[in-house]
């Protein structure tokens, strides 16, 4: 076997010509190609993926730019139980992550690599997480051997030569190495080197399992970073609201894997909002670090949407839908025979037929589903059509509020605010929510998971706590924290609270306490809204009872809500902040 070369080399940056030239050794590829981030390199690649039948060229006339990925069907969402964190001790990792000793897992993964790339291209994808100049900004190498990953990671991510400018002569960037062997899920697993900023991930080649840049850097590693650096890296989408005054207001909210971060983030507000405007910052990952002037600064450090396709239509998410119409990969959702896709949910009719998310033939009468409850799409985010232009300021936005939420039929009302940040952190801490078809397995069950960090901090959940309490003496005008759920249900199992656009009239009190517009009532949760406050003009079918019924505490419920805190914090008494003890000590003697 020759040496591989290295391709088209495009840096001399010396660490990365080193590691890029082991791994090489390592993997075998038959060829290297360094992504330089070009429109001819997207093109040539695009092209190449289509001839290789990874890529299905979708209507262009319907849908310019747009391609078809089916992935393997074992091989269809994150794999929690296949990701690790690897540092020398378990306690570190905590009792929430699955632990491994990196050297054993090292060696483990290069027995994998040995020679895994053989007849494959092996792409180098070098890319910036955050605007260029963004003193948040992080450098990522991915080396892989899916086009599919090259392709998504340039929209995804600020991907090619500006990487290595930002970067210079350092070798600080996080080292992510890719294969999908034979995409089998026994050989599948997902590890994290917090302390070599190494990640190598093998077996798969679906999403948050592979772009490395997003949940294993952006959030597994960043999160590590965060702790040791003093910022944060959440699972949070970002927006900012403009009022028909022109008053700006930024707000970050964190909600488990497809619980409506992405719609919350372009919600459109209904036409009683005249003048309102809701522009996105970000989607799924906010990077937030206190600025000079002691307000928490938040940054995006993607560059495109990687969004759940089912349900996504004009109704539920106009700017979705624009968003999606050109230069879109879409991942396992249906073909229709005039090169469109379809997918549950989306505008009109039901098709007659088409081909469904693994190829084979669909009709109505179909058991199965014609897209894949979890079907993606990958988009760049210069598509957005309410987009704010802020998302590229290296210094970020000054963030008011943070929201947290989850999926729950019961218990959990449609808004509240937390009393104070130690209260906030509890709220976060204690999330509960509804698994999702995000991740492989469960879905349906309510799980703790705080912050909608579960699957994604990367060190001791105790810890993690710890520094969100630690964090306030840094941050001098604090951000209001809130608690929202959009998906309490009545006796007959609907929706109580139509929610997507109408979530403008809780966002809408939401900015009103942070410029103490409005008061509200104690409760045993936190501040409620007052009736009278909370506007519910031009509301179908939702009046007062109705409100009433979305806001009610229920004390049996809150008996078994707050039974499971205990349960989460038993789990994590090694590290847990006294503080959550007393808090949960008030909630009981409130309730
Ligand atoms: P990830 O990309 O997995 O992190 O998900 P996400 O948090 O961005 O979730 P997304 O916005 O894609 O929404 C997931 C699902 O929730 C979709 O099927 C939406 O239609 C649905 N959804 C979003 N917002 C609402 C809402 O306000 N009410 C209801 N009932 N469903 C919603
Ligand atoms: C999530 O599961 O929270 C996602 C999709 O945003 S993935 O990139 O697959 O993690
Ligand atoms: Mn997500």
């Amino acid at each position: 076997m020759p040496k591989p070369s290295l391709g088209n080399c495009n840096t001399r940056n010396k660490s990365v010509i080193r590691w890029v030239d082991d791994m090489a050794k390592l993997c075998k590829p038959e060829k290297v190609h360094w992504c330089d981030g070009s429109p001819a390199e997207k093109e040539a690649l695009t092209r190449e993926a289509v001839a290789a039948g990874v890529l299905i060229e979708l209507n262009q006339k319907k849908r310019p730019g747009c391609y078809l990925h089916r992935s393997n069907p074992n091989d269809v969402a994150r794999v929690e139980q296949c990701t690790y964190i690897c540092t020398d001790s378990q306690e570190e990792a905590g009792p929430t992550n699955n632990w491994a000793p990196p050297k054993a897992m090292y060696q483990k993964l290069y027995g994998l690599l040995e020679g895994a790339m053989r007849g494959r291209t092996l792409y180098v994808v070098p890319y910036l997480m955050g605007p260029p100049g963004s003193p948040l900004a992080k450098v990522g190498l991915e080396i892989t051997d899916s086009i599919y990953v090259a392709l998504s990671m340039g929209i995804m991510t600020r991907m090619g030569n500006i990487a290595f400018e930002h970067l210079g002569e350092s070798d600080d960037f996080n080292r992510g190495l890719h294969s999908m062997l034979d995409v089998n899920p026994d050989r599948r697993f997902i590890c994290h080197f917090p302390h070599d900023n190494t990640i190598i991930s093998v077996g798969s080649a679906y999403g948050g399992n592979v772009l490395l840049g997003k949940k294993c850097l952006a959030l597994r590693i960043g999160s590590f970073l965060a702790r040791n650096e003093g910022w944060f890296a959440e699972h949070m989408l970002i927006l900012k609201v403009e009022s028909p005054t022109g008053e700006v207001t930024y707000v970050a909210a964190a909600f488990p894997s497809a619980c409506g971060k992405t719609n919350f983030a372009m919600l459109l507000p209904p036409p009683r909002y005249k003048g309102w405007k809701i522009q996105t910052i970000g989607d799924d990952i906010a990077w937030m670090k206190p600025g000079a002037d002691g307000r928490l600064y938040a940054i995006n450090p993607e560059a495109g949407y990687f969004g759940v396709v089912p349900g996504t239509n004009q109704a539920t998410n106009p700017s979705a839908m624009t968003t999606i119409s050109r230069d879109t990969i879409f991942t396992n959702v249906g073909l229709l025979p005039d090169g469109d896709v379809w997918w549950e949910g989306k505008d009109g009719p039901e098709p007659k037929e088409c081909i469904d998310w693994r190829g084979k033939p669909w009709t109505p009468a179909s058991p199965d589903k014609a897209a894949h409850p979890n079907s993606r799409f990958a988009v760049p985010m210069a598509n957005n059509p309410v987009l704010a232009p802020e998302v590229n300021d290296p210094n970020g936005v000054p963030i008011s509020a943070i929201i947290f939420g989850g999926r729950r039929a019961t218990t959990m009302p449609l808004v509240f605010q937390a009393f104070n940040w130690v209260h906030g952190v509890y709220v976060g801490a204690t999330v509960g929510s509804e698994m999702t078809a995000a991740a492989v397995g469960g879905a349906g069950q309510v799980r703790r998971d705080p912050m909608a960090m579960l699957p994604f901090c990367g060190y001791n959940m105790g810890d993690y706590f710890r520094h969100w309490l630690n964090m306030r003496k840094k941050i001098k005008h604090l951000p209001r924290i809130f608690h929202v759920n959009w998906f309490r249900k009545d006796e007959n199992g609907n929706f109580l609270w139509p929610g997507f656009g109408e979530n403008m009239r809780v966002l809408k009190w939401i900015v009103d306490r942070c410029h103490h517009r409005v008061g509200a009532e104690e409760g045993a949760l936190g501040w409620m809204p007052v009736l009278e406050d909370f506007d519910l003009k031009g509301l179908k079918n939702f009046g007062p009872v109705e409100f009433n019924k979305v806001q009610a505490v229920n004390e049996e419920d809150w008996r078994k809500e707050a039974l499971s805190h205990e349960e989460l914090f038993m789990r994590l008494h090694a590290t847990l902040p006294k503080e959550f003890i007393f808090t949960r000590e008030l909630l009981i003697t409130r309730l």
